[in-house]
């Protein structure tokens, strides 16, 4: 009796070793995937850059034949120009601002929340956002209607996907840098994204008032680079001190 009494107290203890009580999961902590990868904590003493870009010249946007789909007509009562030239009261929207050059050899695990890409109106919303590569972007269809994004990447692997109203929204990475991915909709002519992918986390898009900010750049010389899809790309060089922000505008004339 009491061999009997030491053999369950042996087979509990066993039991206890290996996760008593049929709690089958309860050793998983030691084998458990690594959490996705928190981004990087900003230096002590980073610094960063803002602007303003503006714009001197023509705006010449037409307005979109929005009737090609009575769905998207509906959605638009005032009509709506291409937008190629986002301009108002001499300032531009629409620019990716980035680091071009002087983060080399430095690595930046790609962050875990995701950057999202909607049909909405027959438009994309946003038009122009940079990500980090390893970044999901959820690409989604707030409209009535059929859209089909297709993305000419160049550097990463063309994607070309229907997205019927209704149908859940899909998550797409980038595993290159590419600067720009062109993302256009096979359906509505006229809608058109751009998104800038790269492997860091210092890139940002221009307001409608042309204002950006890049934030916790750590101190060095850069270059940096303002991208516009019709008026093309302009450098400046910049160094930024300890704890520094610096100033860097752009110009852009009409083409
Ligand atoms: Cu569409």
């Amino acid at each position: 009796m009491s061999r009997k009494l030491l053999w369950l107290v042996a087979l509990c203890a066993v039991l206890a070793l290996v996760g008593c009580g049929g709690g089958d999961k309860k050793d998983e902590t030691a084998s458990a995937p690594a959490p996705a990868a928190a981004p990087a904590a900003p230096a002590a003493n980073a610094g960063g850059v803002s602007g303003t870009v503006t714009f001197a010249g023509t705006d010449t946007d037409t307005p979109i034949a929005f009737s090609a789909d009575p769905v998207c007509a509906s959605l638009h009562k005032t009509p709506a120009d291409t937008n190629e030239i986002a301009a108002k009261d001499g300032k531009l929207g629409n620019v990716f601002v980035y680091v071009k050059t002087g983060l080399e050899g430095k690595t930046f695990p790609a962050p875990a929340d995701k950057k999202e890409l909607d049909q909405q109106g027959c438009l994309y919303t946003p038009r122009v956002q940079g990500i980090q590569v390893g970044q999901p972007l959820t690409i989604k269809n707030t409209d009535a209607t059929l859209h089909n994004v297709h993305a000419l990447a160049k550097t990463n692997a063309e994607f070309n996907q229907a997205q019927p109203q209704g149908l859940p929204p899909f998550d797409k990475t980038f595993d290159k840098q590419e600067l720009m991915v062109h993302v256009k909709c096979d359906v509505h002519p006229w809608m058109t994204a751009y998104v800038g992918v790269l492997p860091h986390p210092f890139f940002a898009t221009t307001g409608d008032d042309g204002t950006f900010s890049i934030k916790n750049l750590p101190p060095g010389k850069y270059t940096l680079e303002a991208w516009h899809e019709k008026l093309g790309t302009q450098d400046q060089e910049i160094t930024v001190g300890p704890s520094q922000t610096v100033t860097a505008n752009f110009d852009f004339k009409g083409k």
